[in-house]
């Protein structure tokens, strides 16, 4: 459990994390050098690899190629059990528990056993919850789910609660790959002060100082996808 651990232990020293979140079909082998590099050189303390619809079957190329010239632990971060690969060095075991569709509350998860069983990944249960963020999410359409209502943040925190109570080991406030509006301060704030394991936040932080106040409001860990993807200089600048 030492991905895990470290999550733990980063949190305890008040110390944030930063994943930057690597979509596989986004991503052309022949520049990922290039990106890897990159991201040597930014504060990224983890890979996150995925994305809700992967149809590329490159994945295990290019984890393997990242763990040639990069350090940080690889996490995958699924769509659905195809997604797995057993180059990664974890896995976010996502609950989809803002949702209601049971495929992604249980049959994805009872699908991927006989596929993790063939890997040595740290298996990492993670409470995911999509919120609304003013347009819809590819989590949304995918899924079949409807996100919680930005503005009832006590709802959220209650989510967030029940995971906990659950047995997630992380909780994941999710507005959506490219959202218009991310995760707000304040709901940061209320689900932080509810939950005792570590909490990540993602969707729509395009700036550094919208990952400075995210992790003020409390998040342990910030995940950027879009930003990078489109700036890869986005943390030199
Ligand atoms: C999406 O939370 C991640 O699952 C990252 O979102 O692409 O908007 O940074 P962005």
């Amino acid at each position: 459990h030492k991905i895990y651990q470290e999550i733990l232990a980063a949190k305890k020293n008040n110390q944030k994390l930063l994943a930057i979140l690597l979509d596989p079909d986004d991503i052309k082998l022949e520049i990922l050098d290039s990106l890897i590099s990159k991201i040597n050189k930014s504060p990224a303390t983890h890979i996150f690899v995925g994305g809700s619809l992967v149809q590329t079957n490159q994945i295990d190329a290019i984890i393997q190629k990242i763990k040639q010239h990069c350090k940080l632990p690889i996490l995958l971060f699924p769509g659905n059990p195809s997604q797995i690969s057993k180059y990664a060095d974890g896995i976010l075991f996502l609950n989809l528990i803002s949702g209601r569709n049971p495929e992604y509350l249980i049959e994805h998860q009872v699908n991927a056993v006989p596929v993790l069983e063939k890997t040595n990944l740290e298996i990492i249960s993670t409470g995911y919850i999509l919120v609304e963020n003013g347009k819809q999410s590819a989590v949304e359409r995918i899924s079949q789910t409807k996100p919680l209502d930005r503005n009832n943040i006590d709802y959220v925190s209650q989510t967030a609660k029940a995971g906990e109570y659950m047995g997630n080991k992380l909780i994941y406030l999710e507005a959506g790959s490219g959202a218009k509006k991310p995760i707000s301060l304040e709901m940061i704030e209320n689900t932080i002060n509810k939950i005792n394991v570590p909490l990540i936040v993602g969707g729509g932080i395009r700036t550094k100082a919208g990952i400075e106040s995210a992790y003020k409001a409390g998040a342990d860990l910030v995940v950027i996808g879009t930003a990078f993807e489109n700036n890869p200089n986005f943390f030199e600048e």
